[in-house]
């Protein structure tokens, strides 16, 4: 047959296997030999049905993704999805049963497949989806037609908006697998394939109409979603496409609606939107292989951690591997310190309770996984230490110091800090191949960054271990270098230097966030720091104060630390950049903030103006962009994917945008150049363009056809 699919004849059932590994992705090869592994089984006198699995792990993950790539213009799409609907109707018109047999994911074009079989068979751990819109686009092969002619439309809506699988007993309830089985899935679907030969036959999906019969009903469910998306999604065109394409297949029929879907699709698939969203899919990958890594590292699985400090920070990485099914001790230097710790995280685990996110019976299974001290005396039992005290230098290298004593030689030693020289714990501990940051980002049971910073002396094997680890914890690891903040917080401070800079300009606190958030970041710099806190910056400071440095280079506003001396530290303190009411977070603009900014300006000798939004925007993405390049030409990050995925797992980055280096390549590096060469001209010698930026612009390339990738020293 070939070598990605298979055709077998078992008792009369022709069996085709799918056999791309590692996810059966859908390429050009698979598409074509599984119409023909059909074709053959249709005029393949030997057989009465057909059964199509997929080998390995799982069914479908979709369609090859990459091939989206080669499609540059809608003309392109719209020839490529017509032979796929003509081709995933030959399988819905043959004349045997044809039933999908079901495990692990059947994700995009992998359901599309199913769904154009007759009937569908799934064990019960599989999980069914249409997750195109978090690629920017929708369901092309025809799911946006079948799925409600199967689930009805609300579902349909649901799975095609929102991109969440749902598992194989929900789509069972909701009709759209036909039975479920607890393994034994290939004897299993032979045996339906046969009962199905012997009586019913084939059943096309597109001839259904019973969950749609009531047009108007559905129509209406259609006209809610927009409504809301209208509000959730404005940034990105795929899910109300998604929408389209479905009321116009109940409005208009199976043909019209297949037509309408290939016109949308087409119109996502060349989008920006789209093309950032794919870029973020697999440079999120990339960034789980060490470029340097040598052949054969085994990566240890962790089975006990400890996490050392139970505040804010110790407490969700606690959380993060209590969730993960980790034991985990929790230490603090005394008693009153462990229980307030413990009574944070009873209460984030109550509050997921109350939200139904949780059962009761899990809280309790989870807190009892984490196991409260205020001695090192288990820690000799421990696979992973992760240091989350004070942030201060002296405090984490005493801290390092006795962990190297108190646990295996074997066991790693990460530290949390957010902006501080790893080595200088490495050496306190003496055991450095042990030791890295694991940086976490507030609230660190939620976000799913894990900056893994390695130190020059950090082995192979501990890091490779750590990015098993963080995606075990379901975070997104991404191996950094040991420079001052390391690669988010380093970049970070040149965003909220012009943010502050813009202010004293004359932009107020509200505007700068607005640009920020219409842009798409889920907050914008000054809500940012009420929310983590405007006392964790100035203590920084002060620290690099003591020792000489500034976080950014220029110009330093004053008036972070004056709000600081007030303690006005943000959300925590009922006022900051903004005031809060009593118990509530919707912030209020403060004109004590214009004030210092008009003091600020005039000790600047500059006079305050309107700034517009795209100023602000390009300001801040240009001096992101230049530090970005910076941080990739010293080598602390590997890839420019890297501080892409970064900034969208950490900072919320709008994954529509691709990251703050894949948003320079749309805008045009000498675009960037050009502005950095402007700012530099109007504000001063600190602007210094990145000597790859220039290089890249000399050479007319993007960040993303830079030198080949070198590993993060
Ligand atoms: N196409 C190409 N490569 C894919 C792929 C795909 N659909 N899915 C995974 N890979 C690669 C991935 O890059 C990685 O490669 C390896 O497989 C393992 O993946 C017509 C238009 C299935 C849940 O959006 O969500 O169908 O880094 O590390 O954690 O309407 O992969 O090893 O070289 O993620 O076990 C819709 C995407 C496509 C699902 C497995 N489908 N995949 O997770 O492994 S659009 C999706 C996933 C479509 C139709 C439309 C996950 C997974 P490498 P992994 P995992």
């Amino acid at each position: 047959m070939s070598d990605v699919v298979h055709y077998e004849r078992v008792d009369r059932v022709a069996v085709v296997t799918i056999d791309n590994p590692p996810v059966n992705a859908l390429s050009p090869d698979v598409w074509n030999a599984l119409d023909e592994a059909v074709r053959r089984a249709a005029h393949d006198p030997a057989v009465d049905a057909v059964v199509v699995v997929g080998a390995g792990t799982t069914f479908i993950a979709g369609a090859d993704i990459k091939v989206f790539a080669t499609l540059k213009t809608r003309e392109q799409s719209l020839e490529r999805s017509g032979g796929t609907h003509a081709l995933l109707m030959r399988i819905e018109d043959c004349p045997k049963p044809v039933v999908a047999a079901i495990h692990g994911v059947a994700l995009g074009g992998g359901n599309e497949v199913a769904m154009s079989c007759h009937y569908r068979i799934a064990d019960r751990k599989a999980s069914i989806g249409q997750p195109e819109v978090l690629l920017g686009i929708i369901p092309g092969a025809g799911g946006t037609q079948r799925l409600p002619r199967l689930s009805g439309a609300d579902l349909a809506l649901t799975m095609s908006t929102d991109g969440k699988p749902i598992s194989a007993d929900r789509a069972a309830a909701a009709g759209i697998v036909d039975r479920v089985v607890d393994g034994g899935l290939r004897e299993a679907a032979i045996a339906f394939a046969r009962e199905k030969a012997a009586g019913g036959g084939p059943r096309k999906t597109r001839e259904l109409r019973d969950k749609i019969q009531d047009v108007a009903a559905a129509v209406a469910a259609c006209e809610k979603m927009r409504a809301s998306l209208a509000k959730t999604s404005k940034d990105v065109p795929a899910p109300a496409a998604a929408v389209d394409a479905i009321e116009a297949g109940i409005r208009e029929g199976f043909a019209a609606g297949s037509l309408r879907e290939r016109e949308r699709f087409a119109d996502c698939v060349v989008s920006t939107a789209s093309k950032a969203m794919r870029h973020i899919f697999f440079a999120e990958r990339d960034a789980a292989k060490i470029p340097d890594a040598p052949a054969g590292v085994q990566a240890r699985t962790i089975a006990r951690a400890a996490v050392v400090g139970a505040g804010t920070m110790g407490g969700g990485i606690a959380m993060s591997y209590a969730n993960a099914g980790i034991p985990v001790l929790l230490k603090e230097v005394d008693q009153a310190s462990l229980d307030r710790g413990l009574a944070t995280i009873r209460k984030n685990y109550e509050s997921s309770v109350a939200k139904g996110k949780m059962t009761p019976d899990a809280l309790l299974k989870t807190m009892s996984l984490i196991t409260p001290t205020t001695s090192y005396d288990a820690f000799d039992g421990v696979d992973i230490v992760v240091e989350a005290v004070f942030e201060n230098m002296d405090l984490k290298k005493t801290t390092f110091a006795e962990l190297g004593k108190v646990t295996r030689p074997d066991c790693i030693l990460a530290s949390n800090s957010s902006t501080l020289d790893i080595s200088e714990f490495a050496r306190a501990s003496g055991r450095p191949a042990s030791v890295l940051g694991h940086h976490f980002f507030s609230p660190a049971n939620i976000m799913k960054l894990l900056e893994i910073v390695r130190a020059p002396e950090t082995s192979h094997e501990t890091l490779a271990t750590s990015l098993k680890l963080a995606k075990r914890l379901a975070k997104v690891g991404v191996v950094v270098g040991n420079c001052f903040g390391f690669v988010a917080n380093r970049m970070l401070a040149y965003y909220m230097r012009e943010a502050y800079l813009l202010l004293e300009e004359g932009a107020s606190v509200a505007e700068i966030d607005q640009a920020l958030t219409d842009f798409g970041m889920p907050v914008g710099p000054y809500g940012m720091q009420d929310i983590a806190g405007i006392d964790v910056g100035a203590r920084i400071r002060q620290y690099l104060t003591s020792i000489g440095k500034t976080r950014a280079e220029g110009p330093q506003s004053e008036i972070p630390d004056r709000l600081f001396e007030m303690g006005r530290y943000g959300q925590k303190t009922g006022a900051g950049w903004y005031r809060y009411e009593a118990g509530s977070r919707n912030r209020i603009p403060d004109p004590l903030i214009e004030n210092l900014a008009g003091e600020a300006a005039a000790k600047r000798g500059i006079t305050r103006a309107k700034i517009s939004s795209d100023e602000i925007i390009a300001r801040i993405m240009t001096a992101l962009a230049n530090e970005g390049a910076k941080v990739l030409q010293e080598g602390y990050a590997s890839r420019a994917g890297d501080i892409d995925v970064i900034y969208c797992y950490g900072f919320g980055f709008p994954r529509h945008r691709g990251g703050p280096m894949f948003y320079a390549d749309t805008v045009g590096l000498a675009t960037v150049l050009a502005r950095v060469s402007e700012y530099r001209a109007r504000f001063g010698d600190y602007w210094q363009p990145a000597p790859l930026l220039e290089r890249l612009v000399a050479e007319g390339r993007g960040f993303y056809d830079a030198e080949p990738q070198a590993a993060a020293r």
